[in-house]
């Protein structure tokens, strides 16, 4: 079965959740609500990766994540931490995650694959070429699927060579980060060149902006509509092999790979 990773943002100003969640109590509550709906690891975030995002200190973002990965440990549920920050990551895993989630595959932060490697925590390693606010500029490919397959093979021989075992890679292609519309498509009809690298493969399409730009423009594109734009994502995705996918609304994706998997036999 493909997994589901439930996404729990604890940040005040992701275009997706408005800081619904900063409270604490409401993120564990949330959290709670995507484990009953079939997550099966909940992904914490405190500084929001979106386009063009302003960055917040490491001390902010743990002020809003610990809290929360603690009390979901306690509850049983598997945690990963979304962060850029080293010192996050294991300030996250000493809190009872068991998963470093790093968007930029150790590219932001000179320190977190000693950091992750000491931990002993899995890392789920993403295709990026920069920080939120000038990756469109980066992004520039001829073969995009080959491309972002050849990137990630380079930030799996670093995480290697620090001492982190292949067995607890994760990769994921980054799909919104530095690849703008098109190039998003090229690298999800493209899965089976990242699938083919060995590691579990996660995918994040959630309510991604390509995803608005494809749906029929006449009618305003609300949360519903990316919602089920992401459990078709979800289902195809999952026909290719990947090992989860990472969503907002768990629902909807468990039905969708509850379809996908039936057909599959
Ligand atoms: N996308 C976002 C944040 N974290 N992590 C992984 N592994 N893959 C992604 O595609 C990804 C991520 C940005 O989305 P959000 O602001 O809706 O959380």
């Amino acid at each position: 079965m493909t997994g589901i990773w439930g996404i729990v943002n604890v940040t005040p100003d992701s275009f997706s959740d408005g800081g619904r969640y900063l409270d604490v109590e409401r993120a564990v509550a949330h959290g709670l609500r995507l484990r009953a709906e079939g997550a099966t690891v909940l992904d914490i975030g405190g500084e929001s990766t979106r386009p063009g995002a302003d960055r917040v200190t490491p001390e902010v973002e743990q002020a809003r994540v610990i809290p929360v990965i603690e009390q979901l440990t306690a509850a049983g549920a598997p945690v990963s931490i979304d962060t850029l920050n080293a010192s996050t990551a294991a300030a996250a895993v000493r809190a009872g995650a068991r998963i470093v989630n790093d968007v930029s595959g150790g590219l932001a932060d000179p320190e977190m694959r000693a950091a992750v490697a000491e931990s002993g925590a899995d890392y789920a390693i993403g295709h990026w070429r920069g920080f939120s606010a000038d990756m469109y500029a980066n992004a520039e490919y001829r073969r995009v699927a080959r491309e972002v397959a050849g990137e990630l093979k380079e930030r799996m021989g670093e995480a290697a060579a620090s001492g982190i075992a292949p067995s607890r890679l994760i990769i994921d292609p980054g799909v919104g980060f530095a690849k703008a519309g098109q190039q998003n498509w090229d690298v999800l009809r493209g899965l089976d060149e990242i699938v083919a690298l060995g590691p579990r493969v996660l995918i994040g399409t959630s309510r991604k902006r390509f995803l608005a730009e494809t749906l029929d423009q006449g009618e305003p594109i609300t949360e519903t509509r990316r919602d089920l734009a992401t459990a078709v994502t979800s289902a195809l995705a999952a026909r290719s092999g990947v090992w989860a996918v990472r969503v907002h609304d768990v629902a909807a994706t468990r039905d969708a790979l509850a379809i996908a998997h039936a057909w599959e036999g």
